[in-house]
């Protein structure tokens, strides 16, 4: 996985890894696991675009945590965690601008729907089983969460080249996994983007696992960016768990997609270092010695100790932020609980313009019963 990468200058000519070889190639890395960059390179950041960075993995972490719990006392559904793929999610949505931009998520995503302007309080609602909590806010470019798999990834390409029939300058950010790129919505996103030159962003996050299907029993591949080639546009390989290397990435590829020059597959290879949701119990297949390397490479700690270095970070400044976290997390959670909740005929509500005769029939059974 993010072990063994080679390591780039930040600031030079970089073409990525792309795979051409049958060897599984190695992802290019900017930031080491000791949270060091290599000799003279730093971060086009801002401090205070870092600090908001890191704040919100911390956030996504703790949202993990609480929602794990949750979800254990009955107070909510079922539940995705983001652990050990922050980096991957925040990185590249922060080289997104939410003004142009939009993000097409998938089930894993909340700290990058988050920064794009959906809400944590719709976030607690959709997990107690709330529609209202996939309704995106007015005016945010976010398109819902997708359970079924790959199935957003025709759709994005679809908003992509809506954006460019327009004339406007806006570039799609798509999210799948792994097991997601094995499905033949993928090709034929992919096929249609590179036609096309839809300004698209295909982010496969490689977490390493399709829930107990390991990524060597999903594809013979060396690795999933090298598809790419086959549809005529670039793919690159990056460490997932180092902000800096998907955040470079993803400018590189909004800039691309900006200038009309088409979309580009971005494999983040990083590693789920919790369940695959509140229902599946890892312990029953990853290998725990597996789990320790990947928790060495942890992209949270990672990213602290580079800041905390760079003198940006202090541990004041850090309990400050889990303080507030704690309360915009107990904020959104108590505004979710006083929702009055989804009328049971709302099943009904979206699902055709006009409705039919036999599901308006079924609407009244059901409001007579209740
Ligand atoms: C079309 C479809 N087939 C099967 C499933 C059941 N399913 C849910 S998640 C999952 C694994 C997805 O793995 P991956 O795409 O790597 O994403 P990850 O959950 O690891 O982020 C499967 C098979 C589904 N949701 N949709």
């Amino acid at each position: 996985m993010a072990d063994g990468s080679a390591t780039v200058a930040f600031r030079g000519n970089r073409v990525g890894a792309v795979a051409t070889a049958t060897e599984r190639p190695a992802p290019t890395r900017i930031l080491a696991p000791d949270g060091t960059v290599p000799d003279g390179s730093r971060p086009p950041l801002p401090v205070d675009e870092l600090l908001a960075a890191f704040r919100l993995m911390l956030l996504s972490r703790r949202v993990d945590e609480r929602a794990s719990n949750l979800q254990r006392q009955g107070r909510l559904g079922t539940f995705s965690p983001v652990h050990g793929q922050e980096a991957s999610v925040v990185g590249s949505a922060r080289a997104l601008d939410p003004v142009r931009d939009w993000v097409v998520p998938q089930y894993r995503e909340l700290p990058a729907m988050l920064r794009h302007g959906y809400t944590l309080e719709r976030f607690f609602l959709y997990f107690k089983g709330n529609p209202e909590g996939n309704r995106m806010p007015d005016g945010v470019k976010l398109l819902p969460y997708q359970i079924s798999l790959a199935t957003q990834l025709p759709h994005a390409v679809g908003l992509a080249w809506g954006l460019r029939h327009q004339g406007l300058d806006g570039v799609v950010c798509v999210y799948f996994g792994d097991g997601g790129s094995s499905e033949g919505d993928f090709h034929e996103a992919c096929n249609l983007a590179g036609l096309r030159r839809a300004p698209v962003i295909f982010l496969l996050q490689n977490n390493g696992w399709a829930i107990s299907t390991p990524v060597r029993k999903q594809t013979a591949a060396p690795s999933l960016a090298s598809r790419a080639a086959g549809y005529g546009f670039p793919g690159e390989l990056v460490d997932g768990d180092d902000f800096f290397a998907v955040y470079d990435a993803t400018s590189r590829a909004v800039a691309r997609a900006r200038a009309g020059e088409g979309p580009t597959l971005i494999e983040a290879r990083t590693y789920r270092m919790g369940p695959h949701n509140t229902a599946d119990d890892p312990t029953r297949y990853v290998d725990p010695a597996e789990l320790e390397v990947h928790r060495a490479l942890d992209p949270l700690t990672r990213l602290r100790a580079f800041l905390e270095d760079s003198g940006v970070l202090q541990a004041e400044v850090e309990e400050r932020m889990r303080t507030e976290i704690e309360q915009e997390v107990a904020g959104a959670l108590a505004a979710a609980e006083a929702h009055p909740g989804p009328h049971p005929a709302q099943i009904f509500d979206h699902v055709y313009g006009e409705e039919p005769a036999r599901l308006a029939a079924q609407r009244r059974a059901l409001e007579d019963g209740l």
